[in-house]
């Protein structure tokens, strides 16, 4: 599973009202941008550069009116992603982007080349500024539900797709929101899932697909229909009130208007969900991002050395809002983490500061950080005791979704387990008093974020560092820091390395 190029992105951002914010900011690029890129490898060992991730933990903030240039490198990841400003509140200002991963010229995809490609990127939006809600949160108040969705930046019919009769499209459809799970359909057409965070996925049609917060997919939609406009529809899952919103699907003969009343979609139904969910797998005999099958990595045959249960709640931490994991409500220290780790400074962080399973006590705050052997093979399982949709993303690494199901987990859910064709992502939903067990090879030395797409829950401590660990310094098992890495806290006046 290695690496093929190295890319260098230029992202300009402004502070204005409600438009995007990254002058102050990290922003989360973890996963690369084949847009202008310098060189090309191939075989290269995989870099193991968890410095460039753009998260608090690894990296230190862009300063006002300062450039900074992130070197990264893609990941064995052909498909679709996003990008986002990561510190404060600064995600709610927009400042994202569609991220296409291309696959190179000998690697074959296993569809035809699509007559267009289009980024959707959907997510609810609050009218507010991103300094009120951070403020809102800082008081230790609960964000309020948002008061519409987005298409591509725009309201209702905003948007539209444009698209000639007979032909195919691909649509690479991130949710960039801040909390809601999302139905997206297209009046009078059915999708075509082909590919899901990087992981081609058996090509199976739905007429409405549900995408959680940080989640991203790749359909293919066929424009077969008479020629007229068609509603393309977004949709809040899983809340008691349902906020909806459309853009258009346009045929360039088309004869006339939408009409007609938008397509419902579920609501409220798990169920519906998660039979989607299980049916979203691994399409084992198409190529990744080398020529060999996606298949031909036998996670199912290999049994985890340790298992990771990470159980997320929501409470009061001295009469403030605050969400946890295992108890700890995560609290950023004065220094980036991988930074203290790089230049040996102590007192930052604890290794292991996390239980590696619920505790059961009452909700504190520490600087979450779990230590983890390099290249050992785990299983986490993500327990969600509450009410809501839960969202987990983890930097650095794609992983085996082998199992969901309501209910408590225990060892016999294992049973059911998918260890053959699960599929291969970073970032899962789970249902609500549900659990959703995924598989990972540690092979990313780095300090890694795992956290929920929740924005709110992120931003008041549902997040924790997994520090992915090796006393080597060789090349072969982490990349360098950069040479132009910002130094901020008590790494202000280190030295990166010579040129
Ligand atoms: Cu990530």
């Amino acid at each position: 599973m290695e690496s093929c190029f190295e890319a260098q992105v230029t992202l300009r951002c402004s502070v204005e009202e409600k438009a995007a914010a990254c002058l102050s900011g990290s922003t989360h690029l973890h996963h690369l941008l084949p847009i202008f890129y310098l060189k090309y490898w191939s075989g290269v060992q995989q870099r193991r550069n968890s410095y460039e991730d753009g998260v608090y933990g690894t990296t230190c903030p862009i300063p006002p009116g300062r450039n900074f240039t992130y070197i990264l490198q893609v990941k064995d990841q052909i498909g679709s992603f996003f990008y986002f400003p990561s510190l404060a509140f600064h995600k709610a200002a927009g400042g994202f982007g569609g991220i296409r991963i291309l696959s190179r010229p000998l690697i074959p995809v296993p569809f035809a080349d699509p007559a267009g490609d289009y980024t959707v990127l959907i997510g609810d939006w609050y009218k507010a500024n991103h300094t009120t809600l951070k403020a809102t949160l800082d008081r230790g108040k609960k964000l309020k539900f948002p008061d519409g969705i987005l298409i591509n930046g725009r309201g209702p019919n905003g948007v539209s797709f444009n698209v000639e009769q007979g032909k195919t499209y691909r649509l690479r459809i991130s949710n960039v929101g801040l909390m809601n799970s999302l139905n997206f359909r297209i009046q009078g057409h059915k999708m075509l899932l082909v590919e899901v965070e990087g992981t081609h996925v058996m090509q199976t049609h739905f007429s409405s697909l549900d995408v959680h917060v940080g989640q991203s997919y790749s359909v293919l939609v066929t424009a077969d229909q008479p020629a007229q406009d068609y509603y393309v529809v977004v949709s809040t899952r899983f809340s008691s009130q349902i906020l909806t919103t459309t853009g258009i699907l346009r045929y360039s003969n088309s004869a006339g208007p939408v009409s007609g009343p938008p397509p419902g979609g579920p609501t409220i139904q798990i169920d519906w969900s998660l039979n989607q969910a299980r049916a979203i797998r691994t399409n084992l005999t198409a190529s990744g991002p080398r020529p060999n099958p996606q298949g031909s990595y036998h996670y199912g045959l290999i049994t985890p050395a340790r298992t990771i249960r990470l159980s997320s709640s929501a409470g009061q931490v001295n009469g403030k809002q605050r969400y946890a994991v295992n108890s700890v409500s995560f609290v950023p220290a004065d220094t980036p983490l991988k930074l203290a780790d790089y230049f040996n400074i102590g007192g930052v962080f604890r290794v292991n500061s996390i239980s590696d399973r619920p505790t059961g006590g009452g909700i504190y705050l520490d600087t979450a950080v779990l230590g983890a052997d390099y290249r050992s093979f785990i299983e986490i399982v993500f327990e969600n005791g509450e009410d809501i949709v839960q969202s987990w993303h983890l930097d650095g690494y794609s992983f085996f979704v082998v199992g969901m199901d309501g209910g408590q987990w225990t060892s016999a859910s294992r049973n059911q387990y998918n260890l053959r064709d699960a599929v291969f992502r970073c970032t899962t939903q789970v249902y609500p008093k549900s659990w959703t067990a995924i598989y990972v090879a540690l092979d990313n030395v780095g300090m890694w974020h795992l956290r929920t797409e929740f924005w709110a829950r992120q931003y008041l401590g549902q997040q924790l560092y997994l520090r992915v660990y090796t006393q080597s310094t060789s090349l072969r098992d982490e990349f360098p820091i950069p040479k132009n890495a910002l130094l901020c806290g008590r790494a202000k006046g280190q030295h990166t390395r010579p040129l």
